[in-house]
């Protein structure tokens, strides 16, 4: 089974408040916890997918209130939800927006969709992992290209650097978006979440941390049932049957 979270301030193209990211993650995590969810699609609905931190919410607010608010704690266990997060985007995906795209496993995108860090045109920069997820994913050369002008960038463009996975026509965004999540929701649900976990630990880690680190997970799936099962079905050549344990 699939869980779905669509982005829905429409009226304000889903500029991200604090009330819309606890509420993300309350969505995130219980699916996290849920054994019937395999995969999380996330998505916008109106114009966007998100153009950003909500400018309103900010605009007086000063670094204490941050600190008091401990404004990025919540946005940190975005990162750690152990599920695939596939997301979907159309239109914009600016800022917080693409902050949050970039939290997702996989993107796909529309072609109409446009990304990019406009935060330098209000005289800030991006605050919830912009700067360290794009340089990571593209490099720093274009990074500093992207986030210095902060111009806006096609779908295409964001491909071919390998920010999302597929650009597809608008029509058929969410059924492309699905197809792939419910390919990702048959696998072993244990395999899958140990290599998020390990995939996401090589950006951290060097190389030989990072392969200790496989390697416990390499092994702890030899403790499960459906390593049992998968090996078992292809020797007996008939289907697996995973149950997740
Ligand atoms: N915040 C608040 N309201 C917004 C935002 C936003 N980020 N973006 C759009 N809106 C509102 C507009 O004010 C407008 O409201 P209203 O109808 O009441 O006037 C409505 O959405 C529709 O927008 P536009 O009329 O401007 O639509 P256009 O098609 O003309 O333009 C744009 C679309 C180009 C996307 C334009 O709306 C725009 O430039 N938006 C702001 C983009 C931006 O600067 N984003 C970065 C924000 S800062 C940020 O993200 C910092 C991240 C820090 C960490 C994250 C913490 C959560």
């Amino acid at each position: 089974m699939l869980g779905f979270v669509r982005l829905n301030r429409p009226k304000v193209l889903n500029a991200i408040n604090r009330e819309m990211v606890s509420e993300i993650l309350a969505a995130f995590e219980y699916m996290d916890r849920e054994e019937n969810v395999r995969a999380i699609v996330l998505s916008g609905n109106g114009r966007a997918f998100a153009a950003g931190a909500d400018i309103d919410e900010m605009a007086d607010e000063g670094s204490i209130d941050f600190e008091r608010l401990n404004q990025f704690a919540d946005w940190d266990r975005l990162a750690v939800v152990k599920k695939p997060i596939i997301g979907a985007v159309h239109g914009f995906a600016l800022g917080g927006g693409f902050e949050l795209a970039l939290v997702c496993d996989i993107l796909f995108a529309a072609e109409d969709a446009k990304f990019g860090f406009p935060e330098v045109n209000l005289g800030v920069m991006p605050g919830a992992g912009g700067t360290q997820r794009l340089t990571k994913l593209i490099g720093k050369t274009k990074a500093m290209e992207w986030l210095w002008t902060g111009e806006m960038h096609p779908a295409q463009e964001a491909c071919d650097l390998g920010i999302i996975n597929r650009v597809v026509a608008p029509e058929v965004l969410m059924e492309e978006t699905k197809k792939f999540a419910l390919q990702v929701a048959q696998k072993p649900p244990l395999s899958v979440r140990l290599i998020k976990d390990s995939v996401l630990k090589a950006i951290d880690y060097s190389l030989y941390e990072g392969m200790q680190y496989e390697r416990k997970n390499f092994y702890l799936l030899f403790s499960s049932e459906d390593q049992k099962e998968g090996m078992r079905a292809f020797v007996e050549k008939r289907r697996p049957d995973f149950k997740g344990r």
